[in-house]
């Protein structure tokens, strides 16, 4: 990689305008702020968008519940969205809507493009209608018996017991999951996106590098099962976007939501005139693009989406970058289940930095679920955070007030065992890069074990009067490991980061690393970081109740 600064565009899915944002969503825009607040440290241009993912059924019928216009509901949900992500330190540099006239204009140029090149099929079909509700059943709305197991209450397109994948038709005895009513079937035209058209296109660019092992995996076997045509309309009742020319259809939710991402940037540029839209998103262009998603979307991402960016003419991204699912205590986070701990929960109990911290310490660049529990939650933070990293501060520097006026020495201690610990930045460079963030943890913890374990020895606290210098040389050691670790951790603890400027009087950067802090004035040392107590499992437990 050369020096050169890199100019880089970095997304987020887009979450559902219809709820809360919940500790799930919150692991994804983590990860991704991780790395682009790792990405600045270092320099280079990073544009951070997401946005509301506004347009579908459970949206309509949300609003419709709740009496009030899809636009309302929309809106109050985008300003609790916003909070929620300024509440976890999110540095979003645009929190959007795909409800918006940068998606309209640019939902309609892509379709005409796609129209004119004769890549949107009409065709009839047979689809199950609520006669009740008047309307024709998304699959999620339709419930019924599995057609392989038999398991009972299972959802129009796929199983949940034995994973088989199926038609709505396959269903024994269907029922309308908003109405309950049985539901028949009626005929409807829609139009279809020619993805198989670009087969070729997605069977070399899966191997360009862009996407990892597991993910090449996934995509490679729906490849290999045969592309289909794409539905990209939906009948009204609806909330979305109209397709121009037909009456009563709307363009799917799955079709707007990606330009969202454009959008989003869009947006960004009409606020600040000096970012270069075409720049981003040109065919050729040499900026970078990543998309961060959970691994229930990689179908939309590895396939639809490169498909849709090729056939308009867009530049395709250069990674996308898939976690895995959250479990909690063993359980997946579900609405349907009930078991889901809202942002707004979490940050009534706990702090920000302490989940960005044990996200951190578990999110690595494949796609395996993510483990929450939270007793071992409580005790890596109060171990880590408490024990090990804000404790080297205080040990350090409360001699530095107390006999040096608040100056640190004009020299290291140890400068080769200080050499030694700049010497692994190198590798929380890769690590932070390929996204390892748990193998950034591990070498944070293992730098501070070694300067604990520096004190443990030198202990300072037995020097005598008349060894005064020793003693400033082994504070101020002290206090320069405990800084070259907040730098590493600065993109993953912001709150403890700023915490931490305001105590060494100095900005925590990555050129710093090479240059200690020496016989500057810091200030006295206050507690940084406060120990959780286990107590506050139970209060946001009775929150979720
Ligand atoms: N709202 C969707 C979800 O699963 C994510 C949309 C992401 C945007 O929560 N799209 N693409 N492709
Ligand atoms: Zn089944």
């Amino acid at each position: 990689m050369s020096n050169k600064s890199r100019k880089i565009l970095v997304t987020c899915a887009l979450p559902y305008a219809n709820g809360p944002i919940h500790i799930g969503h919150m692991l994804e825009h983590i990860q991704a702020d991780i790395w682009v607040r790792y990405q600045r440290m270092r320099n280079n241009q990073v544009w951070f968008i997401s946005s509301d993912d506004a347009h579908g059924t459970a949206i309509m019928l949300k609003s419709e519940k709740l009496g009030i216009k899809p636009t309302k509901l929309i809106k109050k949900i985008k300003e609790e969205h916003i909070v929620d992500f300024s509440n976890f330190n999110i540095s979003h540099d645009n929190y959007h809507s795909t409800h918006c006239i940068e998606n309209l204009f640019l939902l309609r140029k892509i379709f005409l493009s796609l129209i004119d090149q004769k890549l949107i099929n009409q065709k009839n079909i047979f689809q199950f209608y609520d006669k009740t509700k008047k309307m024709f059943l998304p699959d999620r709305f339709i419930k019924g018996t599995c057609p392989f197991c038999s398991a009972k209450n299972q959802n129009g397109d796929n199983c949940e017991i034995c994973s088989s994948i199926y038609e709505p038709t396959d269903l024994v005895s269907p029922i309308s999951a908003i109405s309950n009513s049985v539901p028949i079937l009626k005929k409807t035209t829609h139009l279809y996106f020619n993805l198989p058209a670009f087969a070729n296109m997605l069977n070399t660019w899966i191997y360009s590098g862009i996407l990892e092992k597991s993910v090449v995996k996934k995509t490679e076997e729906w490849l290999q099962s045969g592309l289909k045509e794409w539905g990209i309309s939906r009948d009204a009742p609806y909330f979305g976007f109209k397709i121009p020319n037909f009456s009563d259809k709307y363009f799917y939710v799955w079709l707007d939501a990606p330009i969202g991402y454009i959008s989003a940037f869009k947006n960004l540029c009409n606020k600040n005139k000096k970012i270069d839209f075409n720049e981003f998103w040109d065919k050729q262009s040499k900026c970078e693009l990543y998309h961060f998603i959970g691994k229930d979307i990689i179908y939309f991402h590895t396939l639809f989406w490169p498909a849709i960016l090729e056939a308009s003419s867009y530049r395709k991204p250069n990674g996308i970058f898939v976690h895995g699912h959250l479990t909690i205590n063993g359980l997946k986070l579900s609405k349907s289940r009930g078991f889901l701990i809202t942002a707004s929960d979490w940050i009534q109990c706990f702090d920000s930095d302490s989940l960005r911290y044990y996200y951190a310490s578990k999110l690595t660049n494949n796609i395996n679920d993510i483990e929450m529990n939270l007793e071992n939650f409580i005790q890596k933070i109060n171990s880590d955070i408490v024990n090990k990293l804000v404790n080297l501060a205080s040990r350090s520097a409360s001699f530095i007030h107390k006999y040096f006026d608040g100056y640190l020495s004009d020299s290291l201690e140890d400068f080769y065992l200080y050499q030694s610990c700049i010497d692994i930045s190198k590798k929380i460079e890769n690590f932070f890069e390929n996204r390892q963030f748990s193998a950034v943890i591990r070498e944070c913890t293992k730098l501070l074990d070694l300067a604990n374990q520096y004190i443990n020895e030198r202990k300072p606290w037995k020097i005598k009067e008349d060894n005064f210098d020793k003693l400033h040389g082994i504070c101020t050691m002290g206090v320069n490991l405990f800084r070259l670790v907040m730098i590493f951790l600065k993109p993953i603890i912001p709150d403890l980061a700023k915490k931490t400027e305001f105590f060494l009087m100095s900005d925590l950067t990555w050129e710093g690393i090479k240059k200690p802090l020496l016989s500057q004035k810091i200030k006295q040392f206050k507690q940084l970081y406060n120990r959780i107590n286990a107590d506050k499992i139970l209060q946001l437990s009775h929150l979720h109740k």
